[in-house]
């Protein structure tokens, strides 16, 4: 029975990945930060929280005499890192934590296996965020970098530290350049669970207006559970590397919240720009979206759009459920009932 470690448990690709792992007959240990009230609200969903090949561990990045515990107690020989401080707009108000999680809290992992026992596969989840500032479209793996936030910086020192290690010690180190990935399971302060969540809440009455920043920025956005596939696939490769995974398809923000409204039988005109701009309902001449600067980041990432290639022809990895009207319909249907 293989073994493996899922940093991040508590996240949307941690419990994607943990449930990929136990049906592919894994045993998994799922690790999770110490806090006053630890959620496991994604596992639960999933409903591999009670699964007897499961052990959730107590773990944090930032530390390595425990990452050297964790390695030495569970004897795992793969390591999936996604544990991270994730969110780019906080770490614009905390750089130096997210220095700390994001950027050495692997390089803490990489030194637990070169000290236990460097056969040890190792992930790392880096970011299309480290591309920033566009260089090049579609970005591919040696698209320059750019990054442009603490969280990218911190993020391209953890890409190059694994790289590092991998042609310095031999490890067997895999980088995954993931581009934007959305779920059920995402987080509400990312845009588009803040989105389908506040349409949801705004058709039920709940919300009058929903509040967000720039608009502007083009993602390439994906379906997590697809990706955490991409992830594994990577780990049984013949050989360590770094790839892309995307759809190579971009929308704005706007478009989003356009489609979202849609979902929700709301049609929308935008009128106004940049900090100014509002999205009315045509049919009530209410304001149902508003842009507050509050929301908006010291310094943007306008463009991204990936192309997977190298990801297919290597690891034979497709984006099967690109961002299409359909999805973020079934995303609002789905969250209306929570939110109801
Ligand atoms: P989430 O924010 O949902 O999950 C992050 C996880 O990291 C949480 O379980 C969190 O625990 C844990 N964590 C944070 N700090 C520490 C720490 N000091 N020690 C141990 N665990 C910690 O992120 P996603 O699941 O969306 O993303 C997974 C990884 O992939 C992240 O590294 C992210 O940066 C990266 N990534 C994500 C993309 C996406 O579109 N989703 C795209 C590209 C990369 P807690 O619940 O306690 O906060
Ligand atoms: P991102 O995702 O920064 O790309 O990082 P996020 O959903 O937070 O933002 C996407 C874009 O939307 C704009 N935006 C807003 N964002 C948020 N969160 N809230 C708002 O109100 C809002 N209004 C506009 C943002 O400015 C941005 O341009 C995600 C994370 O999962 C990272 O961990 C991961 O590495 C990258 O995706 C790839």
């Amino acid at each position: 029975m293989k073994t493996a470690i899922v940093t991040g448990i508590s996240g949307q690709d941690g419990a994607y990945l943990a449930e990929l792992l136990l049906i592919k007959g894994y045993k998994v240990y799922g690790t999770y930060r110490r806090t006053s009230s630890v959620n496991f609200w994604r596992i639960e969903e999933l409903g591999i929280a009670n699964d007897p090949n499961l052990t959730l561990v107590e773990y944090d990045l930032t530390d390595l005499s425990s990452s050297i515990r964790l390695l030495q107690t569970t004897g795992a020989t793969e390591v999936y890192n996604l544990a991270a401080q994730s969110f780019v707009g906080v770490s614009f108000d905390q750089p130096v934590t997210t220095a700390e999680i994001t950027g050495i809290g692997p390089l803490n992992l990489l030194e637990a296996i070169r000290i236990v026992n460097p056969k040890i596969r190792f992930y790392q989840a880096s970011t299309s965020e480290m591309f920033g500032k566009v260089q090049a479209v579609p970005q591919v793996e040696d698209t320059p970098f750019y990054p442009r936030s603490p969280y990218g910086v911190a993020k391209l020192y953890a890409h190059w530290i694994t790289v590092n290690y991998r042609e310095s010690y031999d490890i067997f180190g895999c980088s995954g350049i993931l581009f934007n990935h959305e779920s059920p399971l995402r987080g509400r302060e990312f845009v588009t669970r803040k989105i389908t969540d506040g349409v949801a809440k705004v058709r039920l009455g709940k919300l009058d207006c929903l509040e967000l920043g720039n608009l502007d920025p083009k993602r390439d956005w994906g379906f997590a559970k697809e990706y955490v596939e991409g992830m594994w696939r990577m780990l049984q490769a013949e050989e360590p590397d770094t790839y892309v995974l995307a759809t190579n398809r971009t929308e704005t923000v706007r478009d989003f919240v356009r489609m979202a409204f849609k979902a929700a039988d709301i049609e929308v005109e935008f009128s106004g720009r940049d900090e100014k701009e509002i999205a009315v309902d045509t049919a009530t001449g209410k304001t149902v979206m508003r842009v507050n600067p509050r929301f908006y980041r010291p310094a943007e990432v306008d463009l991204l759009i990936g192309n997977p290639e190298k990801a297919t022809s290597k690891l034979n990895w497709k984006p099967n459920r690109p961002l299409t009207k359909s999805a973020v319909a079934d995303s609002v249907r789905q969250w209306d009932c929570l939110a109801g």
